[in-house]
C-alpha cells in the first residue's frame, strides 16, 4: 500500500478507534521476561555484554508460577487502569507467546508455556483491554544487527518480524493496541516495511491503535520516563516506570509514592494524555510488594477521584494559570482543582473567567461556600487539614457557567 493511501485510511479512523483509549486515561505496562531472572533491569544483557549463548541459559531455569497475570489483571482493575501492556518479546528476543518464526520461546523452552495466552486470558477475566508490546530491535536473532549493513539478512529479518506481528495479530482474539519499541538498526519505515506490517496488523484487528515506534507516527505519541504533551489534537502516553528500572530490579530503592502517581495522573488528565505505568514481575511472576502497596492505595484514590480522571477532558494548556497549590484539569464546563498543598479552611484563586456556579469536594460531594469577585474566588469553610488521607491530593469541583478559563493579567502588580 502507496504511504499517503495508509496515512489516509488510518486518519479516517482514528478518533473512533481512539475513543476508549481516551477515555481511559490509565494502563498498566508489564516487563516480563528472562531478564527478570537476573533482577538487573531489562538491559542487563546489553549493558553487562553478557554472550547470547550464556544468555541463552537463562530459558532453561525459568519457572513461573501458575497465572501470574491473573495477579498483575487484578491488581490493575483494582488500581483503576483500563489497559495493559505486555512484553511479548523483548530487546533480549525471547518470545513469551507460542510462535513458529523462532525455537527461542517460552513454549519451546522454559517455562513451557504461553504466556502471552495466559496474559491475554487474563485481561479478558477482569474486562481490561489489552495491548501487545514488541521490541523491533533484537539482540538474539543473528539478523537482528546484521539487517543494516546485509541485504539479504535484512529480508530474513523483516519476514520474522512480520511474522511475528501476524501471529499476535491472528492468534489471540481481538488485540486493542499494538506497542512497537526501538526500531534499531534500521533507520527508516521504508527499510522496516512498516506500511505493509503495520496494513497488516490493522487488517487483522481493523481497530488496532498503534504507537509511534516503528517510523511512523500512527496513532500516538510516547514519552517514555517524562509527562511532555505533544501538540494539540496529537493523542499521546507518557510511559512511566515505578523504580527506575522496567525489568525487575528488586536492587532499586527508589519506588515512585502514590502521591508522585497522582501527580502523574494529574498532568496527563490537563493535557489529554494517557499515563502507562510499568510494573516489572519478578522471576515467578509475582508483583514487587512495593507495587502491590501503591497500587492498592492508588485504587483507593482513582476510585473516590474518578470523575476528575477518566473520560472526554479538555488540555489546560493556554487556559488555566498555574498556582502555588495545586493545578487544574478541565471537564465541559467543570474545572477540577487538585489541591497538592492544602492550604487551611480558605482557598483563594486568582483570575478565574468563568462564573462558578457552584464548588464542591469531589470525594465527599460537600459543597463550599464561595464568594467571586471579578478577579478573585474565595472558598471559605473548607477542612482545616488536607482531607486526602492516600495521597495529599484533594479534588475541588468548581462548576461554571462556560468553559473555565483563567487569566491572572498583570492586574495591579508593577513588576518593574
Ligand atoms: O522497554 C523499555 C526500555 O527497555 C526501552 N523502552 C522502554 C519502554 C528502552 N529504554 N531505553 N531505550 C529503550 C533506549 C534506546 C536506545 C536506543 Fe540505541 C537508541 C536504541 C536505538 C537508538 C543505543 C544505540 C542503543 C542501541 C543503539
Amino acid at each position: 500500500m502507496e504511504l499517503n493511501e495508509y496515512l489516509q485510511q488510518t486518519a479516517a479512523t482514528r478518533a473512533e478507534r481512539m475513543q476508549w483509549w481516551h477515555d481511559a486515561r490509565f494502563g498498566m505496562f508489564v516487563h516480563w521476561g528472562l531478564y527478570a531472572q537476573l533482577g538487573r533491569h531489562e538491559w542487563v544483557m546489553n549493558r553487562e555484554r553478557i554472550p547470547v549463548a550464556e544468555y541463552e541459559k537463562l530459558a532453561e531455569t525459568w519457572q513461573p508460577k501458575e497465572r501470574p497475570a491473573r495477579e498483575w489483571a487484578r491488581l490493575a482493575k483494582q488500581a483503576g487502569m483500563k489497559y495493559m501492556v505486555m512484553t511479548t518479546k523483548h530487546h533480549e528476543g525471547f518470545c513469551l507467546w507460542d510462535t513458529q518464526q523462532t525455537d527461542y520461546n517460552a513454549v519451546k523452552h522454559t517455562p513451557h508455556r504461553d504466556l502471552v495466552r495466559e496474559y491475554v486470558e487474563a485481561c479478558r477475566e477482569f474486562g481490561l483491554k489489552i495491548g501487545f508490546y514488541y521490541s523491533l530491535m533484537d539482540w538474539h536473532h543473528p539478523d537482528g544487527a546484521l539487517c543494516a549493513t546485509d541485504e539479504a539478512a535484512r529480508r530474513r529479518f523483516l519476514d520474522f518480524t512480520q511474522g511475528c506481528v501476524r501471529e499476535l495479530c491472528s492468534n489471540y482474539g481481538k488485540i486493542d493496541i499494538l506497542w512497537y519499541d526501538v526500531a534499531w538498526p534500521l533507520k527508516s519505515a521504508d527499510k522496516w516495511e512498516s506500511v505493509k506490517m503495520n496494513a497488516m496488523a490493522r487488517q487483522l484487528q481493523p481497530h488496532i491503535i498503534i504507537d509511534n515506534r516503528s517510523w511512523l507516527d500512527e496513532d500516538f505519541g510516547t514519552p517514555e520516563e517524562h509527562v511532555t504533551a505533544e501538540k494539540e489534537g496529537r493523542a499521546w502516553e507518557a510511559c512511566m516506570t515505578f523504580n527506575g528500572s522496567w525489568g525487575y530490579m528488586p536492587i532499586s530503592p527508589d519506588w515512585r509514592s502514590t502521591r508522585e502517581v497522582v501527580h502523574l495522573l494529574n498532568t496527563v488528565t490537563a493535557g489529554s494524555g494517557n499515563l502507562l505505568l510499568n510494573i516489572g514481575p519478578a522471576p515467578d511472576g509475582s508483583v514487587p510488594p512495593e507495587a502491590v502497596e501503591r497500587l492498592t492505595a492508588l485504587g483507593q484514590w482513582t476510585a473516590q477521584n474518578q470523575e476528575a480522571l477518566y473520560g472526554q477532558v479538555e488540555r489546560t494548556q493556554g487556559r488555566m494559570e498555574w498556582l502555588p497549590t495545586g493545578s487544574w484539569t478541565i471537564k465541559g464546563n467543570t474545572a477540577y482543582f487538585w489541591c497538592t498543598r492544602w492550604p487551611g479552611e480558605t482557598l483563594v484563586i486568582g483570575g478565574l473567567r468563568s462564573k462558578v456556579v457552584k464548588a464542591s469536594l469531589l470525594t465527599s460531594g460537600a459543597p463550599l461556600a464561595f464568594e467571586q469577585t471579578e478577579n478573585r474566588l474565595v472558598l471559605t469553610g473548607l477542612p482545616a487539614a488536607q482531607p486526602d488521607a492516600i495521597a495529599g491530593v484533594t479534588i475541588l469541583k468548581l462548576e461554571c457557567d462556560s468553559a473555565p478559563r483563567q487569566a491572572l493579567g498583570t492586574g495591579y502588580v508593577v513588576l518593574e
